[in-house]
């Protein structure tokens, strides 16, 4: 349930408006994504005219996603809007270049995330931070309003909630988000595929630096890690692809506190991804480092020479576990 006032500040943002421009954040997740597009179906319901623009578009795998063909990196055209809505997005910097040209007349901002971080930027703020995902707040809004679940809007809304919570796996998962997600299932929308196409499928590059990894892998006293250089990248089809999957094959070694995945950039600077598994806390390390992230999540990028910079933070972080 939300917060009825603020419901009612929404409704009354809608009642005079026909333009409203959605946006989300850039480097845009499932949640971010499903949300976008699912306001943007839901908008369009409700017989206005929604604009979804995303300052780094939308790529695979969520060109599947109802209305993906909809979302824009740049506003074209007129830029008067009578109202903004922003999802998933826990600051407005993270909407890069998204509002810029909105800058000299700015509509009523309607603000829903869960970040806990939300910095509250929105004339109305809907900010569920125990929520896992935005979602979840979206379904519940959605029903208090009247729009109604349909095939597509549930497609959109499930793959933000499988996205953000890994299927169902994190501790912020409650009743309430299984009640909402069967919701969705009931409305059409298709569990085992969104899973399918956004959690397990992954592309030959994505494999191939995972099987670079895991032969460079080291395991000491409680630490998981492993490097990835530039001479590495040359043998993967696309250098540029994702390894994030990595670091938690790491971090999810029985015997293993944390896991780091360093990553040789180009320009001579070393990428340096943290996991680990609760209580442990990697994002103190990366903060140490000029980084930052959450407890189990967290990253930094600091200067090379490569291997200086690998054995330097493998000592720091041996030593803080040690402590711990
Ligand atoms: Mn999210």
């Amino acid at each position: 349930m939300i917060d009825p006032a603020a419901v009612e500040e929404i409704k009354q943002i809608l009642g005079r408006s026909k333009r409203v421009l959605v946006t989300t954040h850039i480097a845009p997740d499932g949640d971010a994504l499903g949300s976008l597009t699912a306001m943007g179906l839901a908008l369009e319901q409700l017989g206005k005219k929604p604009t979804l623009v995303c300052d780094d578009g939308l790529g695979e795998p969520f060109t599947f996603l109802p209305f993906a063909d909809k979302v824009v990196k740049r506003v074209r055209g007129s830029t008067h809007f009578d109202a903004v809505f922003a999802v998933d997005c826990g600051d407005i910097e993270r909407t890069g270049r998204a509002l810029k040209p909105l800058q000299k007349k700015m509509p009523p901002i309607v603000n829903i995330d869960h970040h806990v971080s939300n910095t509250h930027f929105g004339t109305v703020n809907i900010v569920i931070s125990e929520a896992p995902a935005t979602a979840e707040i979206l379904t519940n809004l959605f029903l208090q309003i009247g729009v109604e679940l349909d095939v597509s809007l549930a497609t959109c809304l499930l793959t933000g909630l499988v996205t953000d919570t890994q299927a169902f796996r994190i501790p912020s998962v409650t009743a309430e988000t299984l009640r909402v997600a069967s919701l969705l299932t009931d409305a059409g929308a298709n569990l085992a595929e969104i899973t399918m196409r956004t959690l397990v499928i992954k592309d030959l590059s994505t494999v191939q630096l995972w099987r670079i990894g895991l032969n460079n892998m080291h395991l000491e006293d409680g630490l998981a890690w492993t490097t990835i250089s530039q001479a590495d990248l040359q043998l993967v089809r696309d250098p540029g692809a994702p390894h994030d999957g990595l670091n938690n094959i790491l971090a999810d070694i029985e015997e293993a506190k944390a896991g780091i995945v360093f990553t040789e950039r180009e320009d001579g600077r070393v990428k340096v991804g943290f996991r680990s598994r609760p209580p442990v806390d990697v994002a103190q390390f990366a903060t140490k480092l000029g980084g930052g992230g959450h407890r189990q999540a967290a990253g930094a990028l600091i200067n090379g020479p490569f291997n200086d910079a690998v054995k330097q933070v493998v000592e720091l972080v041996k030593q803080g576990l040690k402590e711990a």
